[in-house]
């Protein structure tokens, strides 16, 4: 064999960066490059990016299945694996139905990948119980522009950044999380563009921002509605375009008439004036660009917070053309593709309803045979339901919700009660120990498929390496277990078949196939005969729903506000060297050196008051949980503020997290919740959580 290089796209988050896999002769991979002239990334890397060989590395693969004995597992073959999880599988569909059964895909893991899932779920198990992170991550966004644009993604492209006038960053932090385009942004404004953050922490950006506002968290609707009022009192809004393009313009306005940002000013803790100057600058900007992430949609009013900023770039038409829009960051590497192929409870390939009988009928006779017709339950719904003993079987791939989701003990509790957890993974997860059988899986870089990033673009990924020891592609191992659960569905010959059966049936894909994709350096949908080679602006002359519609949202306060025992509201943030659970970038000794296992940010202000000195082992206590780590001192979060990222699993900030949730899309409030903070003895390392766990 002689050494190779392989262009693939980055296994990290959604700017789908492009990357070159150096493998050497022994078939071993030995390092990583950027792709120069990548449309997106145009040859630069982040760190994790750059840490890419770390994180798939062989060391501590899973090569293959394991079993559950008692409290060890053993190595056992695929077969004997497949046998006994379709038997498990079988029994709990005579006793309890499909209702009790559910699969969790992954937004890691390819279209194909994810393709496979949710028709494993729906024609083979016939439930609509298939979920993924999205859930709590942009499910408002999928939900909210839905309703208001009728298409819940990116409306512009990466590139827009170096077309606009005006980036508004509100609820997002790319320097850390979309580190590619941080990069862009602060080039974008070196080059002349004006930068507004939006942010209750002082962010890299907002740092540098011509403006930062330090809203309140959770006040994201009250700074909206004031500047909509602000820009109707002033006859800011672009009335043509408001009566050619959209409806509910008079409800709108009706609604947000006495909302004056003096009215805000205790709710958002923002200057009027302040408002007032913000509403102006993005208003008559010619062309103004919004950039959005989780300090939007991780609130029980997600939803509506979506809603509001979809209100405010229609009334300006800041929409339809180069550098304008309305972008949701869409956080993982392929939490985009992940959606548009379905594995959503309410929604089949390409978001067509899993409700509407000619969509039951259209994937009935694709797929030859009945499809489930019941509604689908929500990852947490499934862990509250198995609580309640009425979910039973879970299958899972490619996500560690036992430090990812809200509420761990909650999580822990859930899944210990399941008479069958099955999770395929790379390596031993928190939410994998405590499966009954742990499959071996490929990473990125062992299969071939799909990604599509943050704007739209689908990019093939190829296969550089071979699977450690036994492990296999996700859709590979789904078949397998379909067969043995009687189906030939998922009998795909390779990827691209899953990918041209995909296409098909899903509208926005149906003029995609691999060699096209390859060639133009992925493709952006939709993409089909109205626009064979993709779109990178949505909605320039119609919207998907023909008008958009402008919908008038009531500021709703946070779930669990601070009181005398829990003084300190908690947010959740992340860390440019470490992604999710931290299972991949925790691997690389490069990135582990760049931070503690675990930290948690505090005002000076605060840290005084506490007698918390700088790197001092703390406790941090919810309703719901307790965790040990240290105090990292910084006016980077106001006073009465703290924050914790969420990757370590030591000291899980999940443990403390409020499960309380969006009504429309069971969202969790991921972004607040009330704790007390407390030093522990001078001297004491902080204890991780199974430490405190064993504790009586
Ligand atoms: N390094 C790294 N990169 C990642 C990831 C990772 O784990 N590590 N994860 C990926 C994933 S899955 C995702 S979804 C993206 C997420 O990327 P982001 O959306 O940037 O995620 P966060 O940092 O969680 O939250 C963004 C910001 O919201 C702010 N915020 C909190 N409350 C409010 C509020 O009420 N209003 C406003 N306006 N802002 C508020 C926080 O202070 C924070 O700066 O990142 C992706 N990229
Ligand atoms: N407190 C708090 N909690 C949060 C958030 C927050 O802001 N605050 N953010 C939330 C958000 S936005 C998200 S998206 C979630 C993310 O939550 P998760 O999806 O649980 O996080 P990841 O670390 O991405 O987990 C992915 C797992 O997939 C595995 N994997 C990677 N590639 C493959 C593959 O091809 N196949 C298989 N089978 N496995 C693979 C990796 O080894 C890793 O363990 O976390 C959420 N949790
Ligand atoms: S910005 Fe995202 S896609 Fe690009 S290298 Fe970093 S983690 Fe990978
Ligand atoms: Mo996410």
């Amino acid at each position: 064999m002689s050494s190779s290089r392989v262009q693939t796209i980055c296994p990290f988050c959604g700017v789908g960066c492009g990357i070159t896999l150096k493998v050497d002769e022994r078939g071993r991979l030995t390092g990583v490059e950027p792709v120069p002239g990548h449309p997106i990334s145009h040859g630069k890397l982040c760190e994790k990016g750059w840490s890419t060989a770390y994180a798939i590395r062989p060391d501590n693969r899973i090569t293959q299945p394991l079993k559950r004995c008692r409290d060890r597992f053993e190595p056992v073959s695929w077969d004997e694996a497949l046998d006994d999880i379709s038997q498990s599988i079988r029994e709990i569909l005579d006793e309890s139905g499909p209702a009790a059964i559910g699969v969790i895909s992954s937004a890691r893991a390819t279209n194909e990948d994810n393709y496979a899932a949710q028709k494993f779920a729906r024609a083979v198990l016939k439930t609509n119980n298939v979920d993924h992170c999205a859930r709590i991550c942009h499910s408002p966004t999928v939900a909210g522009l839905k309703q208001t644009l009728g298409s819940g993604a990116m409306t512009n492209s990466a590139k827009d950044i170096f077309a606009t006038d005006l980036i508004v960053v509100i609820g997002a932090d790319p320097t850390e999380n979309h580190s590619v385009l941080g990069g862009q942004i602060f080039a974008a404004q070196q080059h002349g563009a004006k930068l507004i953050v939006i942010d209750p922490r002082q962010t890299r950006l907002a740092k540098v921002a011509d403006i930062h506002l330090q809203l309140k968290p959770g006040s994201n609707i009250a700074l909206i509605n004031a500047m909509l009022q602000v820009i109707f009192e002033e006859n800011w809004h672009n009335a043509d375009f408001i009566a050619e393009r959209c409806d509910g313009f008079d409800e709108l306005a009706r609604q947000v008439e006495t909302i004056t940002p003096e009215s805000v000013e205790s709710i958002t803790g923002v200057d009027a004036a302040q408002i007032r100057a913000v509403a102006k600058i993005y208003a008559q900007a010619e062309k103004a660009m919004i950039l959005y992430g989780m300090g939007i949609t991780q609130f029980v009013s997600g939803t509506q917070n979506v809603i509001a900023l979809s209100d405010l770039a229609l009334v300006c038409g800041q929409i339809g053309r180069p550098g304008t829009g309305i972008n949701p960051l869409r956080g993982q590497n392929n939490v985009q593709g992940a959606c548009d192929m379905g594995c959503l409870p309410n929604v089949y390939p390409g978001y067509q309803g899993a409700d509407n009988d000619a969509v039951q009928q259209k994937f009935n006779q694709a797929w030859q045979g009945e499809v489930a017709n019941q509604p689908g339950l929500t990852s947490l719904g499934m862990s509250k339901a198995a609580l309640a003993g009425e979910f039973r079987g879970l299958i899972l791939f490619g996500e560690d919700p036992v430090v990812t989701d809200p509420d761990q003990n909650h999580v822990r509790d859930a899944y210990k009660q399941l008479d069958l957890l099955v999770v395929a993974e790379l390596t031993m997860t928190e939410t994998a120990k405590l499966a009954d059988y742990v499959l071996p899986a490929a990473s990125f870089a062992e299969k071939e498929g799909t990604f599509t990033n943050c704007e739209r673009r689908v990019q093939h990924i190829a296969q550089a390496l071979q699977p450690p020891g036994s492990a296999m592609g996700d859709w590979q191992w789904l078949n397998a277990l379909a067969q043995r659960l009687g189906s030939d569905q998922l009998n795909w010959p390779n990827s691209q078949a899953v990918f041209d059966e995909m296409a098909a049936l899903n509208p926005a894909y149906l003029g995609m196939r691999y060699d096209k994709m390859i060639q133009a350096q992925g493709l952006q949908w939709p993409c089909n005969d109205d626009a064979p080679n993709g779109t990178d602006i949505l909605h320039r002359d119609s919207f998907p729903i023909g008008k958009a519609r402008l919908i008038p949202v009531h500021y709703t306060a946070i779930d669990e506000s601070v009181d005398a025992d829990y003084p300190l509201l908690l947010t959740t943030n992340r860390l440019h060297f470490h992604y999710g659970c931290g299972s991949m970038t925790r691997k690389s000794p490069l990135l582990e050196r760049e931070t503690p296992p675990g930290l948690l940010f505090i005002h000076p202000d605060d840290a005084r008051q506490l007698k918390i000195t700088r790197y001092a082992p703390i406790g941090v206590r919810s309703r719901r949980g307790y965790i040990e780590t240290r105090a990292m001192i910084t006016p980077d979060v106001p006073p009465g503020l703290v924050s914790m990222p969420y990757h370590f699993k030591e000291a899980p900030s999940n443990q403390l997290t409020n499960t309380a949730q969006d009504p429309i899309t069971k969202m969790p409030e991921l972004k607040a919740c009330a704790v007390t903070v407390f030093p522990l003895p001078a001297g004491q390392a902080p204890k991780d959580v199974a430490q405190l766990r064993e504790e009586p």
